[in-house]
């Protein structure tokens, strides 16, 4: 049950590089941190069930791991299907959801290399993988069998302190701003990766379905980055005026446009280059099978709960389209987006507020209420 809560963030507007909401300062040159007993964290002991803001003990880092003072932690829609447990993959229980958490390394396995207390870390949705099977080998560690997932199958950065695999742990340089990098692990990964994906060229269209959520407001961001004329699909004027504020060229507003298909077409000329879906509607991915370009790319990324698409085998062979999904990335895409943040190329639309309010901000979620990112602030 959803305890109902009024979010009192701690900015209203969105944030673009303000100044570090802590002082970063004093966590550069530390040696050593004394480490608390307990914690606070947001748990369920039951998928759906309460999400109780309460004191639990910090975990102990194994041998390959870090210990992770998480600062600040986006929420990502993943969140709440582990939370409603709607996917076809148990998590486990009790658990403490979050995988977009970005921090301080506070302690070190015995086993560590390449780490030193002070850094600034980033957990991601994935915290490990075998690293010796052919997918890992290839560079496809998310789809590895035995990958572990941050906030799925491993308590994640929902609370003050958190344990990461020293390997897929994200470097982050110091002096970043941690409310404002904490999207870029998941959402801004995972949405850079499946541009990659759709093997654009500069220049060409690109559909972005679910433009002004959180996946959305990075994607329309690292597609103009990357020389693409971006098409966001959204519904609300409020969305609209966002997308546009970060680069979108054209806007379709799907509460009020009746034929979103037709008019992505006539908008590209021709429908754009590729599509990608990050929205959670399993129509909108369907239709955008529909109105993806002769020889265009359709990449699927949201995960609505049971969904499947008809794509028509006629117009996908005569067409020539191909329909891939994407998830994640691996730790190349994971630097390199990065990269792209700490250049200044993408800015996070974030609102802050804190872990407590985690249930208030599933139920905004769940309504598709929010534009860009909600940040918790482990603090309050
Ligand atoms: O690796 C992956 N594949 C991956 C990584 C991270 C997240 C997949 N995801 C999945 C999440 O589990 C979720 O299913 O991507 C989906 C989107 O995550 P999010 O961006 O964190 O969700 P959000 O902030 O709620 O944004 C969703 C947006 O979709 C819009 C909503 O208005 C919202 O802005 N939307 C909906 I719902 N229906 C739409 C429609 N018909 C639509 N936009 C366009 N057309
Ligand atoms: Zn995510
Ligand atoms: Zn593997």
């Amino acid at each position: 049950m959803l305890r109902l809560l009024s979010i009192a963030p701690r900015t209203c507007s969105y944030r673009a590089t303000a100044a570090p909401a802590f002082n970063a300062a004093r966590f550069r040159f530390q040696s050593t941190y004394t480490i608390p007993q307990t914690q606070k964290a947001v748990v369920f002991e039951t998928n759906g069930g309460p999400l109780e803001y309460r004191d639990i003990p910090v975990p102990k880092a194994k041998p390959n791991e870090i210990l992770v003072n998480i600062k600040y932690s986006g929420v990502c829609h993943t969140d709440l299907h582990a939370w409603k447990g709607d996917w076809d993959l148990a998590t486990k229980l009790p658990l403490v959801g979050g995988h977009e958490g970005a921090g301080v390394v506070v302690g070190l396995g015995e086993n560590v290399v390449g780490w030193k207390l002070g850094d600034y870390a980033g957990v991601k949705w994935l915290n490990g993988s075998c690293m010796s099977c052919e997918l890992c080998e290839e560079g496809h560690e998310s789809n590895c069998g035995d990958a572990d997932l941050s906030g799925y199958t491993h308590d994640g950065t929902f609370q003050q302190y958190c344990t990461a695999d020293a390997i897929q742990a994200a470097k982050i340089p110091q002096g970043t701003d941690l409310a404002e990098v904490a999207p870029i692990l998941c959402a801004g990964i995972t949405v850079y990766k499946a541009l990659k994906e759709a093997s654009l060229k500069q220049g060409q269209w690109v559909a972005i379905s679910g433009a002004g959520g959180g996946l959305g407001t990075l994607a329309v961001q690292y597609a103009k980055a990357m020389g693409f004329r971006v098409l966001a699909i959204d519904g609300g004027s409020d969305k609209g005026q966002l997308v546009k504020s970060l680069g979108a060229e054209e806007y379709i507003d799907f509460t009020t446009v009746p034929d979103v298909p037709k008019t992505a077409i006539e908008i590209s000329g021709g429908g754009p280059h590729a599509v990608i879906n990050v929205s959670v509607s399993p129509q909108a991915m369907q239709q955008s099978t529909e109105f993806v370009r002769k020889t265009g790319t359709v990449v699927l990324v949201g995960l609505p709960a049971g969904a499947s698409i008809n794509a028509s085998v006629f117009e996908t062979v005569a067409k020539c389209v191909t329909i891939k999904g994407s998830y994640v990335g691996n730790r190349a895409d994971t630097r390199e987006a990065i990269d792209f943040f700490v250049r200044g190329l993408v800015k996070s639309p974030i609102k802050i507020a804190g872990l407590s309010e985690l249930p208030k901000i599933f139920q905004e979620m769940e309504a598709g209420n929010i534009l860009g990112r909600y940040v918790v602030d482990t603090s309050y």
